[in-house]
């Protein structure tokens, strides 16, 4: 039985929050724009959320500490998130592309994966589909947004990335392996960096240099991924697009080899929960308000203890406090701590996604 054949749009906002920050103050544009912690003359703690193509040219990337930012381009307009705008501006767009879509799945604050199979029954009529969307989003929210088309959402993300801003990159199925060849391998969604450095020590930097690669090798160095990398790399995804559920927490646990009354090593051990739960808000750009710790002592007894907020924050130091602060109710010296948890939750309403624990 032959596949069907899908036409799947991915969208991504080109630079969000700045985007969304010069729109409501016009004379922001044309300059280099940077939202994310305060910067307080190069002394300021906390990362860049993303900044506008201006700052960009400094070399100004997501995630970098606001100090280095501030370093490279003093001059930039430095801005403070404002999450609840951003959120209702991304519901309004997610609920336009939704519209558009036989299936429709939000994917972080400002992407989706819209199969359009039954609206467009080739590729051109698919590049007026995205032309229209892009219209539509310009129209009534004055902004822009990058779309890339292809077969599957590993070709659709991939596209969308190609050309920004504004950009609309189309591959055909025919074309898939030689728009693939020439990109690094990062640009395959699972790669992350420790897979890139084994790569590139086996001599694969490019997809194409990994297509043509031993696949008996790549599963006895990677395992099931291995196989999963050498398919991708040949431009081939099967996963659908689907709505998921609603991600209500992010949590992670741990439990100690051997239960302790050292507070020391408790709180050592939550900074690092903390910061892995942070790393998996970032990838889903999540923003919460409240904090849960959860200890269980020698005998099994176990508590949870949880703090709400006053903003709505993505902050790590925020998250890595509440979770200090928690914890300490639960200090006693003639007790065993066995298992501590990080969690957070209250959510804005921008995800639909599982629970990721
Ligand atoms: P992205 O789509 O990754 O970035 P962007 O829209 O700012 O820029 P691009 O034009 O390259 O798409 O992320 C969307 C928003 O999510 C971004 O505006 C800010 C937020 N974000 C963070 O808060 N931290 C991060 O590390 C990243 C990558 C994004
Ligand atoms: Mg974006």
């Amino acid at each position: 039985m032959s596949e069907k054949k899908r036409i799947i749009l991915h969208v991504d906002m080109d630079h969000f929050y700045t985007a969304i920050e010069e729109r409501e103050n016009p004379n922001l544009k044309g300059k280099p724009v940077i939202v994310g912690a305060d910067p307080r003359e190069g002394k300021g703690r906390g990362v860049v959320h993303t900044c506008n193509y201006e700052a960009r040219k400094h070399g100004i990337r997501s995630g970098m500490p606001i100090s280095k930012a501030w370093k490279l381009c003093p001059e930039a307009v430095f801005l403070r998130p404002n999450f609840e705008l951003y959120d209702n501006i991304s519901r309004e767009i997610m609920q336009l592309l939704r519209q558009m879509a036989d299936k429709f799945e939000q994917w972080g604050i400002d992407e989706a994966f819209l199969d359009v199979t039954s609206k467009a029954k080739d590729y051109a009529e698919a590049e007026n589909l995205a032309r229209k969307i892009k219209m539509e989003i310009l129209k009534k929210h004055k902004l822009t947004c990058s779309i890339g088309v292809g077969a599957n959402k590993l070709l659709a993300k991939i596209a969308s990335d190609f050309k920004k801003p504004d950009g609309l990159t189309i591959v055909r199925e025919d074309q898939a392996q030689q728009f693939l060849a020439p990109l690094p391998v990062r640009k395959l969604l699972w790669v992350g960096r420790k897979t890139e450095q084994k790569l590139a020590a086996m001599g694969i930097h490019t997809i194409g240099e990994l297509a043509s690669y031993d696949p008996s090798v790549l599963i006895e160095t990677f395992g099931v991924m291995g196989a999963q990398l050498y398919s991708m790399a040949h431009g081939i995804d099967k996963s659908e697009v689907e709505e998921k559920g609603e991600v209500k927490s992010i949590s992670r646990e741990t439990t100690f080899e051997e239960d302790t009354a050292d507070f020391e090593q408790v709180l050592t051990a939550s900074d690092k929960l903390s910061e892995q739960v942070h790393g998996d808000l970032l990838k889903q750009k999540l923003f919460y308000k409240t904090v849960t710790v959860k200890v269980r002592y020698e005998n099994f007894e176990t508590h949870t203890h949880a703090k709400t907020l006053p903003t709505i924050t993505n902050s790590y130091d925020d998250l890595k406090r509440s979770a200090r602060e928690l914890l300490q109710h639960y200090f006693r010296p003639e007790r065993r701590i066995r298992l501590i948890g990080v969690k957070v939750s209250n959510f804005t309403s921008i995800q639909k996604q599982k629970t990721l624990v």
